[in-house]
């Protein structure tokens, strides 16, 4: 009777995958290749990040290879914690700009440093093109690695290289069992109660550096339940929704890669076609999600009730910003009565948590409060939500309307209890 039971599957197991390189984007973008998501790796600071699917468990690592990583033991103890007690596969993610032989033999020599020599034989050292998936073809004997180009069969590719092979174990050498078996036990514990450790949510225990941070992990990177605000951009297409979202990243740290933008850019038709996130790490004591969103009601947009949900799943009261972008200068019959579509499509009176976002305050000449008075149905508008408005010119990098658009928030005390004059500096919007 067993004879005619089918045998089992090859990797029954969930791999656990940890990503390594210099460019977070780059991490970014492999483990959501990996997960099939868009938004399971958003976070634009580098910490280890961890996501997790039913068949793959991703470790986003913080950069602890960098020789200017000031607390890489630390990062280190933390990534075997959250990977005990070894990863199946550890991906190295070469950036374009980083493929000359010596950097890419520098980071391989500084992870088999980190965790012994043997760890060659789990890496894939993944490569931007085919010129250096050739330049470099000869490491692969040298170091017993794989060579690899990420493309769109990266998941199946993954659990054929962990085919026939047992998960890495760690030997132990460099970091003491128990001192790693110690963090994972606190980082369990965070994870199974965030609101638990040092009475603040938010923060992990004995970190102390904010680069150090371990994240729980949920079905995305960040679980919409967790202690994450979210600032949600909402409006008509090209009214300047991703400009502004950008102008916030941008306050908090002025050096973004432009990948790490959202796509903002002049057209009739949507630009942005589905939601996407970016996260800010604690700007002021308390992490950040920027929501930007596609028109909801462009005729043009494919299934508009996916992206409705989608934003639903942040649109929540109490735990956003709403921030209805509109067009200075531009006032369509559309717009009149977009408070109310919105309402009905996300099925609460955003009105409440709903800041009215002006854009192009390069093109306003005089006083702000007079161009409202002179416009009765944006004035209606603002007046439906509480008189709460703000000017933003998205072509201008002063980050004070990035401070007074957050003073604009209902109860941004609470929800920001660090923010202070003194913070308003740009290193610490993004950490
Ligand atoms: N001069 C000026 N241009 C702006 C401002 N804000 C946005 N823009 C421009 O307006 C155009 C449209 O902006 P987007 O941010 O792409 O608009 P959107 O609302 O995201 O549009 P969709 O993604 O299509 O829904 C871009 O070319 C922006 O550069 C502003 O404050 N001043
Ligand atoms: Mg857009």
């Amino acid at each position: 009777m067993h004879s005619n039971r089918p045998p089992p599957p090859e990797y029954p197991q969930r791999l656990t995958i940890a990503l390594f390189g210099k460019r977070v984007q780059l991490k970014n973008a492999i483990g959501n290749m990996i997960l099939s998501s868009k938004n399971a790796f958003v976070t634009i600071s580098n910490s280890h990040v961890v996501a997790e699917s039913n068949l793959f468990k991703i470790i986003n690592t913080a950069d602890f290879l960098d020789e200017d990583c000031l607390y890489p033991d630390q990062q280190i103890i933390d990534f075997m914690a959250v990977s005990h007690p070894g990863p199946n596969l550890f991906i190295l993610a070469v950036d374009s700009e980083n493929t000359q032989e010596e950097k890419v033999v520098a980071q391989i020599s500084r992870l088999q440093d980190a965790f012994g020599e043997k760890i060659t034989a789990h890496l894939v050292v993944m490569l931007p093109d085919l010129e250096s998936f050739h330049s470099l073809g000869h490491l692969r004997e040298l170091f017993n690695i794989l060579l690899a180009i990420a493309n769109e069969n990266l998941a199946k590719e993954c659990r054929k290289w962990c085919q026939n092979h047992q998960p890495f174990l760690y030997d132990y050498k460099h970091y003491s069992q128990d001192v790693v078996m110690r963090r994972k036990t606190v980082l369990e514990k965070l994870r199974s109660n965030p609101q638990c450790h040092n009475g603040r949510p938010g923060d992990v225990p004995t970190s102390p550096h904010p680069s150090q941070r371990v994240f729980p992990a949920g079905n995305t990177a960040y679980g919409v339940s967790e202690n994450i605000f979210n600032i949600v951009l909402l409006g008509l297409t090209g009214t300047g929704k991703s400009a502004s979202a950008n102008t916030i990243l941008a306050a908090g740290n002025s050096q973004l890669d432009p990948s790490q933008l959202f796509k903002s850019e002049p057209s009739s038709m949507p630009v942005t076609t589905q939601c996407e996130v970016r996260i800010m790490e604690k700007p002021f004591g308390m992490h950040v999600r920027v929501v930007d969103t596609p028109d909801f009601f462009h005729d043009q947009l494919q299934n508009p009730q996916a992206q409705i949900e989608e934003c639903k799943r942040y649109c929540k009261q109490g735990q956003c910003v709403a921030l209805l972008v509109l067009q200075l200068g531009r006032f369509t019959d559309v717009e009149r009565g977009i408070l109310e579509n919105l309402e009905n499509k996300l099925g609460w009176m955003i009105r409440e948590s709903t800041i009215v976002v002006l854009t192009h305050g390069d093109d306003l000449k005089g006083n702000v409060e007079e161009f409202v008075n002179a416009h009765a149905a944006l004035r209606n508008i603002i007046e439906m939500c509480g008189f709460r408005y703000h000017v933003l010119n998205n072509n201008s990098k002063d980050i004070k309307q990035v401070m007074e658009l957050i003073k604009k928030i209902p109860n941004y005390k609470k929800v920001f209890p660090k923010f202070t004059k003194k913070m308003s500096g740009s290193e610490c919007l993004v950490c």
